[in-house]
């Protein structure tokens, strides 16, 4: 009995170190974009994070959807693929004119399919030749800790190394904003930000 109690405890000891979140830490906070009435779709990202980092296995996507692009923002890690679909029955045509990613992925309708890669740093702009109207933003980051608000500006970074960083706000109105920021490891950093124009 006291043997295999033991030997649970052991093996609780040596699991430890390995549980997810105790040798990195978090950044959790809110965003207030100011004079607008959402403080949704702001872009949370730490800047110099050591490391080299691979994009995801599963690629995401953009749809198009009643003239809208769905998500209005799209953040992700250098390299990439994104797919460019359209949802509705009329055709669309994605273009950006963006020094980071220049491209043009001609008219085309809900049959295909497209995909870009992204491989440089930093904003790209989607428009549609089609309907002026129509807009959106990939943000090329260089890792993927990252976050995206909420409707009510919160936002959590987690399984981020410790370390002092910079932390960067990104929103397609407002100012750029940064701040030094320290994560230690099993612990959540609190951040409020607020976002001017
Ligand atoms: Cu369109």
């Amino acid at each position: 009995m006291f043997k295999r109690l033991y030997c649970l405890i052991f093996s609780v000891l040596i699991a430890a170190p390995v549980f997810a979140g105790e040798n990195t830490g978090s950044i959790s906070g809110k965003v207030k974009v100011l004079r607008a009435r959402r403080s949704a779709d702001v872009v949370v990202f730490l800047a110099d994070v050591p490391g080299t980092f691979a994009p995801p296995a599963n690629r995401p996507r953009i749809d198009q959807k009643n003239l809208i692009f769905i998500p209005h923002v799209l953040p992700v890690i250098v390299g990439t693929t994104v797919d460019f679909a359209n949802g509705d029955t009329v055709l669309h045509n994605i273009f950006s004119p963006s020094k980071t990613k220049k491209f043009n992925l001609g008219s085309y309708g809900s049959d295909i399919v497209k995909q870009k890669t992204f491989d440089k740093e930093g904003k790209v702009a989607l428009l549609c030749n089609v309907h002026t109207e129509m807009s959106a933003f990939i943000m090329v980051l260089p890792n993927p800790f990252y976050a995206k608000t909420g409707n009510d500006g919160s936002f959590t970074i987690t399984a981020i190394p410790p370390g002092e960083y910079t932390l960067k706000a990104w929103h397609e109105k407002n100012r750029p904003y940064q701040q030094k920021v320290t994560v230690k490891a099993g612990n959540t950093t609190e951040i409020k930000i607020k976002l001017r124009r």
